[in-house]
């Protein structure tokens, strides 16, 4: 049994059926492109988050989570209504929710369940913890009902899920990334089509390590900046004449450019064209073993986000800033950013060294202590009980 199985059994009284894991992952490249129809090109997480489930014969869904002081969350299945998702302790509670919301709203079969949740990927780090939760209960809520989902179906519907049930307008790309990813490489994920391709990423093999600074500062979606972002992208489509900013070859930039009138507007649809641009040359560095040709890339699409979408925060720039001068082949923010972490790519062996300069540049600037950790790219979601 796993932790988890024993967790449920303890608090439910009965052994679980099965238990679901889903990993956070990190976006290598390809930062708010997922809303434009763009390119991503993210990876798994070895951190996860594990649901043991079972189903009831009534239509409630009892959630608990291990690590969230809140008790059991109980909800009767018909009576889930997007917008309305509880605050303060049990807000985690939306995330599986909003899944069985969204099966019973495309119609899916789905009946009551006991969950007990249990996870490590940190929270508020732009490491998509939401989503680990959301495609662990669809795996184990689609798998026990005998629902059949493509994975690419299943990160859709979560997706649905957190839109429109918990408010958060995201696209695609965390849940794609923590449905579909396999060990040992990175997903290049077309969110228009939901085509994706599993593109070897051994930095190990190439004597390169990934580092993953969580700068500490809490990121949150739901804050309207995100919105604000999407809704400007859009705009500029629609102006453009485009069904969505994908659809702008980055050769035809400037003079797209030189047609918005509105200079924030502008700086907004060049991060996405040259960010989707990038995401093309990172996959051909990777495919051609060419990993650390990727690191100029990384650092240019953070100045991108800083300068042009305006989504890091000093404490962003300050880790990536120290890392590349410590010696990282290149460094960029990651996630939706506001906060949240910053990936650097190193050597093998300078894990220790960049730590220590980005913990000092951290203390001199009188920001918290920032938390460092290696990332290699782990499994998407499976059965794991
Ligand atoms: C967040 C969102 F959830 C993603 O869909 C994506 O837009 C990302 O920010 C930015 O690339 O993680």
């Amino acid at each position: 049994m796993t932790g988890t199985a024993d967790g449920f059994h303890r608090l439910y009284g009965a052994a679980p059926e099965g238990v679901w894991a889903a990993p956070g992952r990190v976006n290598l490249i390809g930062e708010h492109t997922d809303y434009n129809d763009g390119f991503a090109l993210p990876f798994a997480l070895p951190h996860r988050t594990e649901v043991a489930v079972a189903r009831r014969p009534d239509r409630t869904l009892r959630l608990h989570s291990a690590d969230v002081p809140s008790g059991v969350v109980t909800l009767p299945l018909d009576r889930l209504h997007p917008g309305r998702p509880p605050e303060g302790p049990e807000s985690w509670a939306a995330y599986p929710a909003a899944v069985a919301w969204a099966l019973l709203d495309a119609g899916r079969p789905v009946g009551g369940a006991d969950l007990h949740i249990r996870s490590d990927v940190p929270t508020g780090a732009g490491l998509s913890s939401s989503a680990a939760l959301e495609v662990a209960t669809a795996l184990a809520l689609t798998d026990l009902y005998g629902i059949p989902l493509t994975r690419p179906e299943l990160a859709a519907l979560a997706r649905r899920a957190e839109n429109a049930y918990v408010g958060v307008p995201c696209g695609v790309m965390d849940q794609m990334a923590s449905a579909c990813a396999t060990e040992g490489h990175a997903l290049h994920l077309d969110t228009r089509t939901l085509e994706r391709l599993h593109i070897p990423f051994d930095c190990a093999a190439a004597g390169l390590r990934l580092l993953v600074i969580d700068t500490r500062v809490k990121h949150a979606l739901g804050d309207g900046a995100y919105a604000r972002r999407l809704a400007s992208c859009h705009g500029a489509a629609a102006a453009l004449g485009l069904p969505a900013l994908r659809d702008l070859p980055y050769e035809d930039l400037e003079p797209a450019l030189a047609r918005i009138e509105d200079p924030v507007r502008r700086r907004r649809v060049r991060h996405v064209v040259t960010e989707n641009e990038r995401v093309v040359r990172v996959e051909e560095l990777l495919r051609a073993g060419r990993l650390r040709e990727t690191g100029p890339l990384l650092t240019e699409g953070h100045a991108s986000l800083r300068e042009d979408y305006e989504v890091s925060c000093p404490e962003l720039d300050l880790a990536v800033a120290t890392a590349n001068a410590a010696g990282a082949y290149g460094a960029r923010m990651t996630g939706g950013g506001f906060g949240g972490s910053a990936l650097a790519l190193i050597d093998a062996d300078a894990k220790a060294a960049v730590t220590l300069a980005v913990t000092q540049a951290f203390g001199a600037a009188g920001f918290e202590p920032p938390r460092v950790m290696a990332a290699a790219p782990a499994a998407g979601a499976e059965r794991i009980l």
